[in-house]
């Protein structure tokens, strides 16, 4: 095979990773639809939940949108597939950040207010999020056919100690963190206490685990839009329902396998290489038209 096809391989392939990482955005850049449940009074404008994380500590009630009282939901979507990647961290494919916290930094005791959280495909490819949404159902697992609103446990209105009620692949759960702590693009692994070192924090989710309305694994290898509902039907004592807040949606960094890194790594040296042998030649080429001319 000849030498400059390797090349001219590697150059295309450099350039076009350029070019959709140019084009791509990791967060979430469409609010397709956004239906607020009870009681939302500010923090109302849905596109505090597209583009990154703000940048500093974690979040503010300035940086999220809240989706009201049991039933209200937001529709997100990106500006590339989010695809069920095995090179995925854990195998988490998109994180969703709330403003979850720990009370008095135990990390065992959340403030939370659970979302649940379901997935589309456009299938009919009309950038509309008028497709079969498939849920990812968590702990507490709401049952099938599924039947929410989830038990009031999950909220215990100053803190729900996960040791006596597990939480997990529900959204505004697990606290975002600083950007001192790590990536927005980490997943924090939710089956272990604290968040994942290199991780911002957030909610982890794994489309593999999608499942249709009878139960059965949807089987999605990538998906389009990411649907958050608030999961619980209950009110702070001042009468004010209780909501799911939404600060970001990030498409989760895979890990490259070594052998792609190498390829990389050795791709590039070559590259280097090709470019100063032409430009030797073309000089030559130069200098001998100089001595005939
Ligand atoms: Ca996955
Ligand atoms: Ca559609
Ligand atoms: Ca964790
Ligand atoms: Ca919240």
């Amino acid at each position: 095979m000849n030498k400059n096809f390797f090349l001219l391989f590697f150059l295309v392939s450099f350039l076009l990773s350029f070019y959709s990482f140019a084009l791509a955005s990791e967060f979430a850049v469409e609010v397709l639809e956004y239906s607020p449940g009870d009681d939302v009074t500010g923090f109302d404008d849905p596109s505090l939940a597209l583009g990154p994380l703000a940048p500093g500590g974690g979040p503010s009630n300035a940086s999220v949108v809240s989706l009201g009282g049991f039933g209200g939901y937001i529709i997100l979507g990106f500006d590339h597939h989010i695809e069920n990647d095995p090179l995925n961290p854990g195998g988490w494919d998109f994180i969703v950040f709330g403003n979850a916290f720990y009370i008095d930094g135990d990390e065992n005791i959340h403030c939370q207010e659970p979302g649940y959280v379901e997935v589309a495909v456009d299938s009919n490819v009309n950038g509309l999020a008028d497709d079969t949404f498939y849920l990812i159902p968590g702990i507490p697992n709401p049952g099938t056919p599924a039947s929410f609103p989830i038990s009031d446990d999950y909220w215990g209105q100053w803190g729900v100690d996960h040791r006596d009620y597990p939480t997990e692949g529900y959204a505004d759960v697990t606290p975002t963190l600083g950007e001192s702590y790590g990536s927005a693009l980490v997943p924090d692994d939710p089956r272990a206490v604290g968040i994942t070192p290199g991780s911002r924090g957030g909610d982890a989710f794994d489309i593999a685990n999608a499942i249709d309305a009878s139960g059965n694994l949807a089987n999605l290898s990538r998906i389009d839009f990411v649907k958050i509902t608030t999961a619980i039907d209950i009110s702070w004592p001042w009468n004010i329902a209780v909501s799911t807040e939404v600060d970001a949606v990030a498409d989760v960094a895979a890990i490259p396998e070594p052998a792609t890194g190498l390829m990389l790594l050795t791709g590039f040296p070559l590259l280097i290489k090709y470019f100063s042998i032409t430009r030797k030649k073309k000089r030559e080429v130069a200098l001998s038209k100089n001595c005939f001319f």
